[in-house]
């Protein structure tokens, strides 16, 4: 096993990118998939707040922020330069709040007992269709090469999706969909999306 662990979740969105950007980066480390119910001592020890991804360097180091270690990781190695890329912290940061709101609205709206969450989906829909318009004229949404915007956001869009299949099929948004498809069919989705029997595994 490799001395730097990484506390994540098979299907949290944020864990997901992390682990893409880790793994980009061949950043061998040791990945513990936690029971939310029952979270590791040693993680809460580390980072008290109780989320994951958090990563803790051989040296003790602690990024608990699923940026902050894609930041990191791509800092060590990025072989496809995504880090040269321009503007994509303000689509990242659009995702991260407003997106992530409708989408939790739209999912779980029982744990928002004091809101209105009738619109949410429509919320949401303004940034799938802000998105389908950058992708009709590039393949990925900076531009034609997969980036660091697209490994950030596409697995909120999964998510997103996956709320109501039918309903999504059936928007006219083809540029967005066929992005989320090529991202979920992509090697790099498909490597850090596998089922381990055990945990902790080896995520290189
Ligand atoms: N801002 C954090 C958010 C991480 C986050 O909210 N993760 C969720 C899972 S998707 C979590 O760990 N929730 C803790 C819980 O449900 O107890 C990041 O980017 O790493």
């Amino acid at each position: 096993m490799e001395n730097h662990t990484l506390y994540s979740y098979r299907r949290c969105p944020y864990a997901m990118r992390a682990r893409m950007a880790l793994f980009m980066a061949r950043i061998p480390c040791t990945v513990h998939d936690i029971d939310f119910k029952n979270k590791p001592e040693e993680m809460l020890k580390a980072s008290p707040k109780g989320t994951v991804p958090v990563l803790i360097l051989e040296d003790g180091t602690v990024i608990e922020e699923s940026l902050d270690i894609i930041y990191w990781a791509l800092q060590q190695n990025d072989p496809d330069g995504w880090l040269m890329a321009q503007g994509y912290e303000g689509l990242i940061a659009e995702n991260d709040e407003m997106f992530k709101a409708a989408l939790d609205r739209y999912k779980y709206p029982n744990r928002f007992p004091d809101e209105d969450c009738a619109n949410a989906r429509e919320q949401g829909l303004v940034f799938l269709q802000k998105l389908n318009d950058k992708l009709a004229a590039h393949a990925f949404l900076l531009n034609d090469q997969k980036g660091i915007a697209d490994i950030c956001i596409f697995p909120f869009i999964r998510q997103f999706a996956n709320v109501d299949r039918e309903w999504y099929e059936a928007l006219d948004l083809k540029p967005l969909q066929n992005w989320l498809n090529t991202n979920l069919k992509s090697d790099l989705f498909q490597h850090i999306i596998k089922k381990y029997q055990e945990t902790p595994y080896c995520l290189i």
